[in-house]
């Protein structure tokens, strides 16, 4: 079974709703299983700044796909949710970002894993460090990244605690 990390962000419309709809179609896909969802950060935005604040989660999944099934699960699902591209980094419904896929270091055309600036985006490796349980090697890096990046996570607040990935797809937004 392949160990999967994702960010997901999300800076317009109903943004709680949005992220658990993200979930819930992670959920129900028959190949994946989501493992852990951490809580909820509403984060200033980074790259393009005049544009609202996000709420950012990393969620944790295992599944068989491969690297480029779980990208296009991730663009499907973007999709179905209404994401318009406009410019990089702009304003967004949602986006579903593999940050980590196993050990593996892949560099194609559409894909890069690890998602190459995630160890720079404190919106990134705060909810994802969160997840981690302590003997997961997967995530050391992320831990130092986060200690060397300390200033950047005054912009990363929790806006809601979550416990169970039942939880989090269930709650009231
Ligand atoms: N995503 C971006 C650009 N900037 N800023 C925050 N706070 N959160 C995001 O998810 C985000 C961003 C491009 O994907
Ligand atoms: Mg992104
Ligand atoms: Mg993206």
């Amino acid at each position: 079974m392949n160990k999967v990390f994702l960010s997901i962000g999300t800076n317009i419309g109903e943004r709680a709703a949005n992220l658990q709809e993200a979930v819930r179609r992670l959920m129900s896909h028959p190949a994946i299983e989501v493992k852990v969802v951490s809580s909820i950060y509403e984060t200033a935005p980074v790259g393009f700044v005049d544009q609202a604040s996000f709420l950012n989660i990393a969620v944790a999944i295992e599944t068989m796909l491969l690297p480029f099934e779980v990208l296009e699960v991730c663009q499907s699902i973007e999709n179905e949710l209404g994401r318009v591209r406009e410019f990089r980094w702009g304003p967004r419904i949602i986006d579903l970002d593999i940050l980590l896929y196993n050990h593996e270091n892949i560099e194609a055309e559409h894909l890069i894993i690890p998602h190459p600036r995630m160890y720079e985006r404190a919106f990134v490796l705060v909810p994802l460090v969160e997840i981690a349980s302590a003997d997961c090697a997967m995530l050391g890096q992320a831990r130092l990244a986060l200690q060397a990046i300390d200033r950047e996570k005054e912009g990363v607040k929790q806006w809601k605690t979550i416990g169970t990935v039942d939880e989090f797809v269930h709650f009231e937004s």
